[in-house]
């Protein structure tokens, strides 16, 4: 019991990042705040200090160096920003040879998980578990309510895998945060993401896109192993 509360508690503040494209998108995010920290104490510091003194430095008026410092140094300071950001967000795009494929379909209030790359291409529904079903299962506790699904979607760890998105009926969105997935899926067209679950375990994740009176209960269940 106390396993399960702890495990409550991990799963109810931050997720642990689980995929090689979402770690990288910490990174680059506690990157980028490094620039947004620094910028934000330096204008306190500044406006702190020209509200405490009602003297002008005249060297503020007609300086020609200080012209080219900030005019150099932010210039410095987005392309120091643009080129990792531009760099991830082809690296992401990018599939060079993956070993597996995936098929997500949305539907109303469902998703449909095809695998074609086995001999036999096998198609499964998932659907939430309902609230009297799940209370019958000891892992109800783990306050996985609205989150736990019929079948899973089963993808190995550790490899690359593609995943296809399309939809049924109207527009659904196949998104699990702790992989950094978030993508549409829109009824005639293909949308596809590439991603690379980093650890075995279960990865939850609901439907980012308004899609009816069964938005909420269409959960992404997803078991790498
Ligand atoms: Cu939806």
């Amino acid at each position: 019991m106390k396993n399960f509360k702890s495990k409550m508690l991990f799963y109810n503040i931050f997720l642990n990042s689980s995929s090689i494209s979402i770690s990288v998108m910490e990174e680059f995010h506690d990157y980028t705040m490094m620039f947004l920290s620094a910028i934000i104490t330096f204008i306190m510091i500044v406006m702190f200090k020209i509200l405490k003194n009602k003297m002008t430095n005249y060297k503020f008026k007609e300086n020609m160096n200080l012209e080219i410092i900030w005019t150099m140094l932010p210039m410095l300071i987005l392309l120091m920003i643009a080129y990792p950001s531009l760099y991830y967000l082809y690296l992401f795009d990018l599939m060079i040879n993956p070993s597996m494929t995936i098929k997500v379909l949305g539907a109303q209030w469902y998703w449909i998980y095809e695998n074609f790359d086995s001999n036999m291409g096998t198609s499964y529904s998932s659907y939430m578990t309902p609230d009297n079903e799940l209370i019958k299962q000891e892992y109800y506790k783990m306050g996985w309510r609205l989150l736990e699904t019929d079948t899973r979607l089963i993808v190995p760890y550790g490899t690359e895998i593609q995943c296809l998105t399309t939809s049924l009926d109207v527009i659904h969105s196949f998104s699990i945060p702790e992989m950094g997935i978030k993508i549409d899926a829109i009824p005639g067209r293909l949308n596809s993401i590439i991603f690379q679950v980093n650890k075995p375990g279960l990865f939850y994740g609901q439907c980012a896109e308004i899609c009816g009176t069964g938005h909420s209960f269409m959960p992404i269940c997803m078991e790498a192993i």
